[in-house]
């Protein structure tokens, strides 16, 4: 999503950072350029100039033009000012209210509404360990209540049983009494969409929203519209006041500009993103996070969640009692490589690292793709139950028969090995709790991709 502010930002810096030392003239072209990056990124004027303004001050200030690294401390500047203008911190959903506790998702048609009111069933249900029940309230679009339903089925969700014909008050009331009886702590609403300009549809949300006394009203944006969706947030906050919003289609090649724009302008924050279509593909919004992947810097918190979210929990806890007992064995390895694979092999990996637009040529060298999982793969299918259990007994002569059966060189077998005593030096660390730091790669895991 935001790959080409990433780029041009990137050059912009490097030219600053080659300079030794940088005068006022040059700080000043720098920022022209910055704010053009952001424009061209769909960043909503008022908000790429606030942003210049802020950095002004600090980038032309004299302890920059003295520093020994002008350039990295504007980079650290940038950095700042974007994890200002995001929202600062992560924001979670408002669950302190009476329950059952309402959430109102509005927003234009087809914004993506329906699917995230699922998204948010599943992730509420298993994250916040709540009863959810789902409710569509949109009687306008044919068949748009049975596609909520079959969404909630599919996934083993509580939703309200269709009457049709009934109108979306006398739903909602329907609704609320039923929390009551089967003891839901969360009720998600999804509405039909709707345009700011239909006064009509507009009193009805505000009704519903009294009704329900929700404790959020989510609008749910496409972030493919860029601008476009920032005004519309602006316009239904102005009617309806809202309390927050979901950004979907973060997916997708947007330039990045309603994510960056929409804090300053409607004065609501983001609080998660939809990635994809899949009912898992739902994230919380970390403004820390989205800052150090437009500046390049990777994102590892999001990758190590991401991979614990893909990954099958039952096999992962298992690996870590394996592990506990000493027992973490190849074939653990190779069921984490298999997961690797799902979680959409190394590409979707390597998305959120850290300088990947430069690396790509580095990682090719490297050879990190997915024939590295495949050849993995075979050598550890080419070693008996007993190798593969306690590697410690793979001497010289079995790695040699171990490479012939796999049809691969034995320096590929002794770089195995020591990516698995690596893997389980890092279990171990993560095992007792050990963080991994935001915005840096652990050793381990960089070494693990080698
Ligand atoms: N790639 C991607 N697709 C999404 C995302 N969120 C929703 N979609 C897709 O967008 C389409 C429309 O989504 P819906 O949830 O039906 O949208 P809606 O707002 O309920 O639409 P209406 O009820 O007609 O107003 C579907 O094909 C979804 O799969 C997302 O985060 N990423
Ligand atoms: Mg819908």
């Amino acid at each position: 999503m935001f790959e080409n502010l990433t780029n041009k930002l990137e050059s912009i810096f490097s030219k600053l950072k080659k300079a030794p030392s940088l005068n006022e003239e040059q700080v000043d072209s720098g920022l022209k350029e910055i704010r053009q990056a952001l424009l061209e990124a769909d960043v909503a004027l008022p908000v790429a100039k606030q942003f210049i303004e802020n950095i002004k001050p600090k980038a032309i200030g004299q302890e920059i033009i003295r520093s020994t690294s002008p350039g990295q401390m504007i980079v650290k500047i940038v950095n700042d000012e974007l994890i200002n203008i995001l929202g600062v911190k992560n924001q979670e959903l408002n669950f302190n209210a009476v329950p059952p506790v309402s959430f109102l998702l509005v927003g234009l048609q087809g914004s993506g509404k329906t699917t995230t009111a699922a998204k948010l069933a599943k992730l509420i249900g298993e994250k916040h360990k709540k009863k959810v029940m789902l409710v569509s309230l949109d009687v306008y679009r044919p068949a748009a209540q049975e596609q909520l339903k079959i969404l909630a089925d599919k996934n083993n969700i509580i939703n309200l049983p269709i009457v049709e014909k009934q109108l979306p008050i006398d739903i909602t009331k329907r609704a609320l009494s039923a929390a009551n009886l089967n003891g839901s702590d969360v009720i998600i609403f999804d509405t039909a969409g709707r345009t700011q300009i239909d006064l009509k549809m507009m009193t009805e949300i505000k009704q519903i929203k009294e009704l329900t006394k929700s404790s959020e009203t989510i609008l749910v944006a496409d972030s493919l519209t860029g601008q476009i969706a920032v005004n519309v947030a602006k316009e239904f906050n102005s009617f309806v006041n809202l309390s927050s919003i979901i950004l979907t289609r973060v997916d997708g090649d947007g330039r990045g500009g309603a994510a960056l724009s929409m804090k300053h302008i409607t004065g609501k924050p983001i609080k998660y993103i939809g990635v994809g279509e899949k009912i898992e593909d739902i994230e919380l919004f970390h403004p820390e996070r989205i800052a150090n992947r437009i500046l390049g810097m990777g994102d590892i918190v999001s990758l190590v969640e991401k991979a614990a979210q893909d990954l099958d929990q039952e096999k992962v806890k298992k690996a870590e009692e394996e592990l506990k007992d000493g027992m973490f064995t190849m074939d653990s390895y190779l069921n984490q490589l298999r997961q690797m694979k799902k979680m959409g092999g190394m590409e979707g990996v390597m998305s959120m690292l850290p300088g990947v637009n430069k690396m790509k040529e580095q990682m090719k060298n490297a050879s990190i793709d997915e024939d590295m999982i495949t050849s993995n793969e075979a050598i550890i299918l080419s070693m008996t139950k007993e190798e593969r259990e306690n590697p410690k007994v793979i001497s010289g002569s079995r790695r040699k028969r171990i490479a012939q059966g796999s049809g691969v060189d034995v320096s590929k077998i002794n770089k195995l090995l020591k990516q698995f005593r690596m893997m389980t030096d890092m279990m171990k660390k993560m095992s007792k709790g050990k963080k991994i730091p935001s915005g840096a790669i652990p050793d381990e895991i960089l070494n693990q991709l080698k």
